[in-house]
């Protein structure tokens, strides 16, 4: 039986049986502003226990899922190279198995590992990058690999035509203009599901998207971000679409006292189960 303490609610069905994974990847290794998201992944379990596992608006109930929460990967301090081998080795794992995977960071650059695994999985891959920042620097203070590039790195395995950002109102001209290149930004849902289909696609959902009054507790907050309704509107009009996979990331605890930013985080994280796991996968209806 799975505690409080290491189980998102309603994800404690056996590994074997479920054909969602959750993991938490605690690392912050690379925040440049304020650091602390390593604490989100139970934090966010933590939170979840004041919500319902039923979603009304999904008409859903996550308990009817077949979802296990493993816990964290445990990670060496300071050691990137190895923290990206670990997170790359059970995404393969789970990835072979068939198994959907949803990763509760942790800063965003846990997303490239993950991305880099699947890419080579799946043929056009697609991602949906929600965030106040673009990321999409070639370097950030001459490092290559951090929070503030990770979308440029995944950009060169799949293609910048294949993400499509939302959200995004901070960052440089260049990033900017990169992404005006393909005009992905905000796309509405018509031509998003034109371009999608029915290819594999991951949703990485930087918290930090919302707006500084609604989840204060994150690394980088960027004011004039989305209220909570849009981004579960937002979530919402992605159902449907063939997912493999998800992250939420950058929730830093414990910069709100209140505790609030944690709910607002766990909820994210139904509304993304939610979103990811198809009408056919639920039982006993
Ligand atoms: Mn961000």
């Amino acid at each position: 039986m799975k505690t409080i303490s290491n189980c998102f609610i309603g994800c404690d069905k056996s590994f074997e049986n479920s054909d969602l994974i959750i993991f938490g990847a605690p690392y912050d290794g690379t925040s440049s502003f304020r650091p602390g998201s390593r604490f989100a992944p139970d934090k966010i379990r933590e939170a979840s226990y004041g919500l319902e596992t039923y979603s009304p608006d999904y008409n859903m109930d996550i308990e009817d899922l077949h979802i296990s929460d493993i816990g964290n990967i445990e990670f060496p301090f300071g050691e990137k190279n190895k923290v990206f081998e670990k997170i790359k080795n059970c995404t393969a794992d789970f990835s072979k198995m068939n198994k959907k995977i949803l990763c509760l960071g942790g800063e965003h650059l846990i997303t490239f590992p993950i991305i880099e695994v699947l890419s080579r999985s799946y043929d056009n891959l697609k991602v949906i990058h929600v965030d106040a920042h673009a990321d999409m620097r070639d370097t950030y203070i001459s490092e290559k690999f951090s929070h503030a590039t990770v979308l440029n790195n995944i950009a060169e395995l799949i293609g910048q035509k294949n993400i499509y950002h939302y959200g995004i109102r901070s960052g440089t001209r260049e990033e900017f203009e990169k992404i005006a290149k393909y005009n992905n930004l905000n796309m509405k849902y018509n031509k998003l599901s034109e371009k999608i289909g029915n290819d594999p696609v991951y949703l990485t959902i930087d918290l930090d998207v919302l707006d500084t009054s609604v989840l204060p507790g994150t690394g980088t907050p960027e004011p004039g971000g989305l209220t909570f309704k849009e981004l579960s509107e937002l979530l919402f009009s992605f159902k449907g679409f063939n997912f493999i996979g998800a992250d939420v990331v950058e929730l830093a605890p414990d910069y709100d006292f209140t505790g609030a930013s944690s709910i607002v985080a766990a909820k994210v994280v139904r509304n993304t189960i939610c979103t990811i796991s198809r009408y056919a996968e639920i039982v006993n209806i």
